[in-house]
């Protein structure tokens, strides 16, 4: 998004700042997020030294330079007011809701949204992106407990007063000045800071944390910390073998479809969270634990189409289903087999997916399409043009989440006795109104991008070109 006026600081910018000193911040906090970073930087640089079409490729896209850079956090927040606030939050950095993620179907008492930027371009200056979850204080089923949470969430505020005046102002001016913007990121960064005391007493702590683990997290502190940050590896596989050796303990499986030739949606693992020293409203010197703070790899792929995204929840769930149970240290390597068995019914090259409009494309015109200009004739047909090398095509990288995924993750943080049965439903509407906007629709920001980038092509080949 440009600013209106030009003296005000392009909101990518100050996302890209702001996710820097959040990665700093977070590495002060948490050293061992500090010494994974350390692993997938020397992971990446291998990959680039042994992969010479991954290195071009990169370059090609001006990726290389950012592949260091953090690709998304995640916070859990209290109440309505919190949620709608951290949204006027992220817009001043260009970020927006994207997607609705119901994750009570795998017994989180939470729902989410993805804040990220929506614009091809304003996601290459920074891809930084925040999943961020709401409580449902409504699924506390004991009343003294659910009281309790509403009481201590309502005694907070989670916003700095110069934040709250500085977006404001980015309200009603439509843009902060870079001076502004860099208080902006300073008093922002405050919001996900770490803190040592709990707001609660250690019987209070108790009582939420038996309730569910996630609900002690977001009620007993100042603010919705930063609970983990996730760079991008080119080789999760390598990754998650190697985490050991470093003395970094990695969760079970990694989530999401299995290794590819052309990758599709979104890979992710983590290491286990953190036991952490805290001390509670009641203590003095002598101190309790609390465990929610992790870090987090990821490894993107292919966006997919309706149809490519149901085959892969039918072959996702296909694989859950034969595992039997939840993956674990046990059937790892069995569900890792079990999911490449299922998966190969998946076609794994750009041109079965293309064909088969399994993914989202990005279409371009070639050399030889330029050159054709003045002396040839086209045909008019998308496929015909690129059947006959005149237009490409490359795939359009996943900027969203997977709910099971997303599940698996906060499990694997959460201790297997926290899978909780709930019988409510999902409920968009209401997290809207809490949002005080509705969330944008992934599949349509997709389908938008290919669209463009066909019109794009017909536009410099002098041709109304339909896709049929
Ligand atoms: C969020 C978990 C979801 C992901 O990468 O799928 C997530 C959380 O633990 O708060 O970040
Ligand atoms: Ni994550």
């Amino acid at each position: 998004m440009q600013p209106k006026n030009e003296s005000f600081e392009n909101p990518s910018k100050i996302r890209a700042k702001f996710s820097k000193h959040m990665s700093d911040m977070y590495q002060e906090e948490v050293p061992l997020y500090g010494d994974l970073l350390t692993l997938v930087e020397d992971i990446n640089q291998e990959v680039l030294e042994i992969s010479p079409n991954t290195k071009a490729q990169l370059e090609r896209t001006g990726e290389i330079k950012r592949l260091s850079m953090e690709r998304h956090g995640a916070i859990r927040v209290g109440t309505p007011s919190e949620l709608s606030t951290i949204r006027r939050l992220f817009s001043v950095m260009g970020m927006e809701p994207v997607g609705y993620y119901d994750l009570t179907a795998a017994g989180v008492p939470v729902h989410s949204t993805a804040f990220r930027a929506v614009r091809e371009e304003d996601l290459q200056v920074s891809p930084f992106r925040v999943f961020t979850s709401l409580l449902r204080l409504e699924l506390i089923d004991n009343l003294e407990t659910r009281q309790l949470a509403v009481d201590t969430l309502a005694k907070r505020q989670i916003f700095t007063p110069r934040l709250l005046e500085l977006i404001k102002q980015y309200e009603h001016d439509g843009g902060l000045s870079q001076v502004d913007a860099e208080t902006f990121i300073d008093e922002a960064l405050e919001t996900f800071r770490w803190h040592t005391t709990a707001t609660v007493t250690s019987n209070e702590y108790k009582k939420l944390h038996n309730q569910h683990r996630l609900i002690a997290d977001v009620v007993a502190f100042k603010g919705p910390h930063i609970n983990h940050l996730t760079p991008r590896t080119l080789d999760i596989d390598q990754a998650q073998d190697q985490m050991p050796a470093r003395n970094i303990t990695p969760k079970a499986v990694v989530e999401g479809p299995p290794r590819r030739n052309c990758p599709i949606l979104l890979r992710q693992t983590s290491f286990k969270a953190l036991q952490e020293k805290v001390t509670f409203s009641n203590q003095g010197s002598e101190a309790g634990s609390h465990t929610a703070r992790f870090g987090e790899i990821e490894q993107r792929g292919a966006a997919l189409t309706p149809k490519g995204r149901a085959l892969y929840d039918e072959l996702l769930n296909a694989s859950r289903s034969e595992l039997k149970e939840f993956p674990n240290e046990e059937n790892a390597q069995h569900y890792k087999e079990i999911l490449v068995k299922n998966f190969s019914k998946f076609p794994d090259s750009y041109k079965e997916m293309n064909d088969q409009d399994l993914a989202y494309f990005r279409y371009f015109v070639t050399d030889k399409g330029y050159k054709a200009l003045d002396n040839t004739t086209l045909p008019t047909n998308l496929k015909d043009l690129i059947n006959a090398g005149f237009i490409e095509y490359e795939p359009l990288v996943y900027e969203d989440f997977l709910p099971v995924s997303a599940a698996g993750i906060f499990q694997s943080n959460l201790g297997d006795n926290a899978q909780a049965q709930y019988k409510i439903s999902s409920n968009q509407i209401e997290f809207q109104n809490f949002l005080g906007t509705e969330v944008l629709d992934e599949l349509d920001l997709y389908a938008d991008t290919q669209k463009r980038s066909i019109e794009k092509c017909g536009e410099i080949l002098n041709l109304a070109l339909c896709t049929a």
